[in-house]
Parts: structure tokens; C-alpha cells; sequence
């Protein structure tokens, strides 16, 4: 995208500033009392066999529990190596692969990143390609980049290991289903999210005004998606009232940005007369637990963006 890939960037820079450090809870929805884990960005765990006295050097455990109760708290009674999330507490691509790890039930530990002109060597290490978050290191060293590749590992891995099974898939089961959450999934990250991003960091009136337009395109195609995909009467995308799955996080992700963005601009992008699925999804999906635990409050995505505007000379008052 045009400022996309720069902006984001500054956008993380700007994130750190703005939260400094950043809390996370582990990981069972059912269990909303778990120990609050508070992760210093400054941890440098580059290798893996210096990560895990890294990471135990770094955590400050707010609930006065050791690191290794903590790991026990967030697994159930099994303790479990604990995976890691390089990312930003208001960044939609790390909420994606959190709201995966969180709903799958996967104890991990999240690393706030700090993003500048200068990537950490961390970062560069962990996601030499793009150098961008999220990155979800494994216990054993390697790495992962590309918040939807995330999704489908941790999708996989988690039907593999025990003591997760009573979890539901991310995926369908379906084979054509399963296609179509990564079509659409590929659709909100290359028409979507570009087309948010622009509605409020566009260079002039015109471009705003354009993507305003595309970004409701790009949502009337959603919304059909949605009445497609769950059967007009589902709750979710995945079909079913029971639980989010793989395209209700890839949308969900980027329901801040866009609440911000009406709010931000006296618009509606999802609304009950536009896209009246969507509408109810959008709620229903902002309750849920996990969703709640995850994703940024908007009126701090709201300020931050303002914040950006003003950064990058966005006027919008012309
Ligand atoms: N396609 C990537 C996009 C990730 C992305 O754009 N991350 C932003 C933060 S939300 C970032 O790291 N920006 C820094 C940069 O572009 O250098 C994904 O899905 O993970």
C-alpha cells in the first residue's frame, strides 16, 4: 500500500511511546482470574537457549507468582513450554495472533517491540525477511512471521499437542470452507485494511474521500461473505454461535481501527442499514471474552491516530 508500510511503521514507533509496557493475560477464556504477566520490551531473547532465562530475567510477575507458576496457571495442571509473540498492543496483526493463541488455549508471553527507523536486531533476527510483527517465536527457537501463517500454525499445532482438543478449530473442517476463510482472510489484508489505514492518514481530502468508498466496497463484499459463509443464521463466520474462527479473527482484528475511524470522522463503515450482518457480528464478536481481553480499547486507537494525523500533516479540516 502507498503509506501503508510506512505509516504501520510509525505507527508502531509512535505505539511504543505511547504504551511503554504492555500486559498480558494468559490465555484460558474460561479463566479470567489467571496471573497478569507484565513483559518489559527491553527482554533481548535472540537465541533460543538464552531465551528462556531471558524471559524469566525480564518478567516482572505482577501476581507475585514465579514464572514457572505462571507457566503452570496458563497450561492447566501440565506445565508447557511457553511460545512468544514479538508485537504491539495496538497492532491489529498482533491482536490476530493473539485472539488465535487465546482462543485456541495456548499459554505464550507477549514481547512489546519497539519499532523506530532502526528495527531491533531482535525483530531482524526473529523476521529477517520483512522485519515486521507479529513474529511467534517457538519454544525451541525457531520463528514464524505473517499474522494469518500464525493463525493456521497455532490452528495446527494446537490439534497436535494434548490438553487442547477440547478447543474448536479455527479452520472448518471442509476443504472448500477452509479455502474460503483464506481467500477472504487475503481479501481484508490486501482491500480492507489498506482502505482503513487511508481513511484517516490519507495525504488530501480526495484520497480520504476515496477511501472511505473503498473501504465500504471492500465491506458489502464482507458482508455477503458472511451471509455466505455462516449459513445467513451463524453467529460467527465459522459458522456456528459457539466460537470465532479463522476469518472472524482476521476481520475482528481490525474492528478498532475501523470503530475509531467512524468515530474519528462522523462516519459509519458497518451499520446496521449498510451492512446489517456484519453489524450484529461486529458486537457479538466485541463480546466475546477473548476479544475483550485482546483487542485495544478504541478511543485509545481514536488518540492515537490523531496523534499520527497531526504527526504526518494530515489536516483534516481541508
Ligand atoms: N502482512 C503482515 C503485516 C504486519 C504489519 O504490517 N505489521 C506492522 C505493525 S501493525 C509493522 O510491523 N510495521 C512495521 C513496518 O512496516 O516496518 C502480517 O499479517 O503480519
Amino acid at each position: 500500500m502507498g503509506i501503508g508500510d510506512n505509516r504501520s511503521h510509525q505507527l508502531q514507533l509512535e505505539a511504543r511511546a505511547l504504551t511503554v509496557q504492555t500486559k498480558h493475560r494468559p490465555v484460558n477464556d474460561a479463566d479470567t482470574t489467571s496471573a497478569t504477566v507484565h513483559v518489559s520490551s527491553s527482554a533481548r531473547p535472540t537465541q533460543a537457549r538464552d531465551r528462556a532465562s531471558d524471559r524469566d530475567a525480564q518478567l516482572s510477575i505482577t501476581s507475585g507468582t514465579s514464572p514457572s507458576e505462571w507457566k503452570m496457571a496458563a497450561a492447566g495442571s501440565t506445565p508447557a513450554p511457553v511460545m512468544t509473540v514479538l508485537g504491539g498492543e495496538l497492532s491489529p496483526f498482533t491482536a490476530r495472533a493473539r485472539l488465535a493463541l487465546e482462543l485456541r488455549g495456548v499459554a505464550y508471553e507477549l514481547l512489546d517491540e519497539p519499532l523506530g527507523p532502526t528495527k531491533s536486531a531482535r525483530l531482524l533476527a526473529a523476521n529477517p525477511i520483512y522485519g515486521k510483527i507479529p513474529v511467534l517465536l517457538l519454544p525451541d527457537g525457531r520463528s514464524i512471521s505473517e499474522s494469518a501463517v500464525i493463525l493456521q500454525y497455532v490452528d495446527e499445532h494446537t490439534t497436535t499437542t494434548g490438553g487442547e482438543v477440547r478447543r474448536r478449530r479455527l479452520l472448518p473442517e471442509d476443504p472448500y470452507e477452509r479455502a474460503m476463510h483464506r481467500f477472504w482472510t487475503f481479501y481484508i489484508d490486501d482491500k480492507l485494511w489498506p482502505a482503513l489505514d487511508a481513511v484517516s492518514l490519507g495525504p488530501t481530502r480526495d484520497a480520504r474521500a476515496q477511501a472511505v468508498a473503498d473501504a465500504r466496497a471492500a465491506l458489502r463484499r464482507l458482508e455477503e461473505a458472511f451471509g455466505e459463509r455462516s449459513g445467513g443464521a451463524g453467529f460467527f463466520f465459522s459458522g456456528t454461535d459457539e466460537a470465532p474462527g479463522m476469518l472472524d479473527i482476521a476481520l475482528g482484528c481490525f474492528l478498532p481501527a475501523l470503530r475509531a475511524c467512524e468515530r474519528l470522522h462522523g462516519i459509519y463503515l458497518v451499520d446496521e442499514d449498510a451492512t446489517p450482518l456484519l453489524d450484529g457480528w461486529s458486537r457479538r464478536f466485541a463480546a466475546h471474552p477473548v476479544a475483550r481481553r485482546v483487542l485495544p480499547d478504541t478511543e485509545k486507537v481514536v488518540r492515537f491516530t490523531r496523534f499520527l494525523q497531526s504527526k504526518f500533516g494530515v489536516d483534516v479540516s481541508e
